[in-house]
């Protein structure tokens, strides 16, 4: 746990890795309370790829912004996250029993405790970043994550798929894209963005690279529902082709769809060529999220 900035590019694996334990450690510690709502909360922030958390720290790296001041970022986006899949989990919404290979928030414990570790999650990421450690550009993140996680944001692309299962229509290309850049690809541009507002920079490239990823992370995660295998995502697989639900898959086609990840992801590469070399890590995180299998 360094103040410095760091410097170096390093392989994605490593990176990603690194930022994982990084993250779980302070989680660990900042989320020490001895009561049923501390072990759920750090129960739903346990596990995953911490791949939002990873894209925080590696754009402070990009702008050399002090890990202090990413660290905090980069644990309030993995709340925030947390706390989207605890609450998508419970019967109102996705309704799961698994979730990164556990038994979900609410099955552990139980509904109620459910909704209120998700909402303190969310709480204690705003809390993250009021931290004096994060700097003269606080309030844009924070302004940031309030508008990326809520109703024109992350909620509303929750809403908009909620809404889809009692249409008369399955949903067409142009509505899913809009559905998924809302649902997940508002927090992944945050997070990717988070370095070059911390920095005071020009956050566009990034903007650019993370609008590219997000989508390619979706259309990823559509064919990891069809292709998958459970044991490794980690959660249920094919609901949505059970449930009839349009994804990128059901219009576009398995070919297709694999297509469109990979043009998205040489998008999301090309974006980062004002960073040159140093921009090694993000473009194989990018390669990643379209190889992944969990
Ligand atoms: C409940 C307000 C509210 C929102 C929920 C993000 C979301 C909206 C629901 C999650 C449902 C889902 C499985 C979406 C697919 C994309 C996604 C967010 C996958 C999980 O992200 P990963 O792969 O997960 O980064 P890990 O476990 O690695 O953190």
């Amino acid at each position: 746990m360094t103040a410095a900035a760091d410097t170096q590019t390093r392989p994605f694996a490593e990176a990603r890795k690194d930022a994982q334990d990084l993250v779980t450690a302070h989680m660990e510690l900042r989320l020490a309370g001895n009561d049923a709502l501390h072990a759920a909360m750090r129960y739903a922030i346990t596990g995953g790829k911490m791949l939002r958390g990873f894209l925080v720290l590696e754009s402070a790296r990009l702008h050399g912004v002090p890990q202090d001041a990413a660290i905090e970022a980069a644990l309030a986006i993995e709340c925030i996250h947390a706390y989207s899949l605890v609450h998508d989990d419970l019967p109102c919404m996705d309704d799961d029993d698994l979730r990164r290979g556990q038994p979900t928030v609410h099955k552990k414990w139980d509904e109620a405790m459910a909704v209120l570790a998700g909402d303190s999650l969310q709480t204690f990421a705003f809390e993250l970043l009021a931290s004096p450690k994060v700097g003269a550009h606080a309030l844009t993140l924070i302004r940031g994550l309030a508008q990326s996680s809520g109703k024109y944001g992350m909620v509303s692309g929750q809403m908009l798929d909620i809404a889809a299962e009692s249409a008369a229509e399955p949903l067409n290309l142009e509505q899913i894209t809009k559905l998924q850049s809302r649902k997940t690809g508002c927090l992944i541009e945050w997070s990717a963005t988070a370095g070059a507002v911390l920095a005071g920079d020009d956050p566009a490239p990034l903007r650019q690279y993370a609008r590219a990823l997000g989508l390619a992370f979706q259309i990823a995660d559509d064919i990891l529902d069809v292709e998958g295998d459970a044991a490794k995502v980690g959660k249920a697989v094919r609901k949505d082709a059970d449930a009839g639900k349009a994804t990128f898959v059901s219009l576009l086609g398995l070919a297709e769809a694999k297509a469109r990840a990979q043009s998205l992801c040489e998008d999301a590469c090309a974006a980062l060529s004002p960073y040159g070399d140093d921009a090694a890590t993000l473009k194989e995180a990018a390669r990643f999220v379209i190889a992944r299998d969990s």
